[in-house]
């Protein structure tokens, strides 16, 4: 697995990627080198994931600031001078990233180490566990640029903390600070700073010792029941207790079980 790129690092041990936004001088914003190279890590992780040398993703950044969103500098100037087409770079860059996420077939962590501003808010979001440090923090800066919530955030924000603090998140565009985020059921845990790392870590590898498939599949059960009635979210339980039923984790933690040992998942 290649760590050769220049805006991101991807490092492998025991089963856990890491990648790490690399521009801390930008508090990791977002350009479209990075975007490119983001998006070909994940390609290695999805790869690593049918070799079976990948089983969870662990998303960070660099320095203080986990990601400050996309980079305001980084800027394609048309050459009739007409205003930047958003939308296109929705469409290439940031959709694209929210869907590799979101399918991967692993658990995705995201350790948010410092600010996670606009895009980077969303990007944290996107991830299926959120642990952030007490002194990071979430801000909606998109209102500031006269934007929308984009990267799934729109979609996400009202979906974790409901309409009311949802829409004042996003107008008012404030600091939300790690501790209040947790509380409000924004992220998952917010641990002190010195313990960010140490506690992804025995989290990480926890999970890669777990069965990855059945994960995967409660990722995706959980993440399609927000828009699926009652109904079609039964039919898909039913769907992917058929297939996990026969795999080969479902065998091992059965025998295990009756073995009175502890298992031995492959995440096969
Ligand atoms: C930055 C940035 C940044 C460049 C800090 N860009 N340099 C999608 C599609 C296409 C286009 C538009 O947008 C989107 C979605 C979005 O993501 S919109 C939201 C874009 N992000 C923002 O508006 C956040 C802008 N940044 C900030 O408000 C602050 O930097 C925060 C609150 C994140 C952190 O504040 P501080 O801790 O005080 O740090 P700082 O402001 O001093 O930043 C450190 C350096 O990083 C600084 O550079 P300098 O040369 O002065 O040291 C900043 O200019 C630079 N930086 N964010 N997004």
């Amino acid at each position: 697995m290649n760590g050769g790129f220049e805006t991101v690092r991807l490092e492998v041990s025991e089963a856990v990627a890491t990648i790490t936004l690399c521009r801390p001088e930008r508090l990791n914003a977002f350009t479209r080198q990075m975007h490119a190279e983001l998006r070909e890590a994940l390609a290695q992780v999805r790869a690593g994931r049918a070799d079976g040398s990948v089983r969870v993703l662990v998303l960070t950044g660099a320095g203080r600031g986990f990601c400050a969103g996309q980079d305001l500098a980084d800027r394609k100037p048309a050459a009739d001078g007409s205003p930047p087409d958003l939308g296109a770079s929705i469409e290439d860059n940031y959709k694209p990233l929210v869907l590799a996420l979101r399918t991967l077939e692993m658990p995705v962590i995201a350790a948010v180490n410092g600010v996670a501003a606009g895009a980077g808010a969303s990007l944290a979001l996107a991830c299926d566990v959120v642990f952030a440090a007490r002194s990071a923090s979430f801000i909606q800066a998109f209102s500031k640029l006269g934007l929308v919530p984009d990267t799934g955030g729109s979609w996400i924000l009202p979906r974790l903390v409901g309409s009311a603090r949802a829409m004042g998140l996003a107008l008012f565009g404030e600091r939300l600070g790690a501790e209040q985020a947790a509380d409000w059921g924004l992220i998952w845990q917010c641990v002190d700073d010195d313990a960010l790392m140490p506690t992804v870590s025995e989290v990480a590898q926890r999970l890669a010792a777990g069965p990855t498939r059945g994960y995967a599949r409660t990722k995706q059960a959980l993440w399609a029941s927000i828009s699926n009635d009652f109904e079609t979210q039964l039919d898909l339980e039913r769907d992917y207790m058929r297939e996990l039923g026969r795999s080969e984790d479902y065998r091992e933690g059965v025998a295990a079980f009756s073995e009175k040992r502890a298992p031995r998942f492959t995440g096969q």
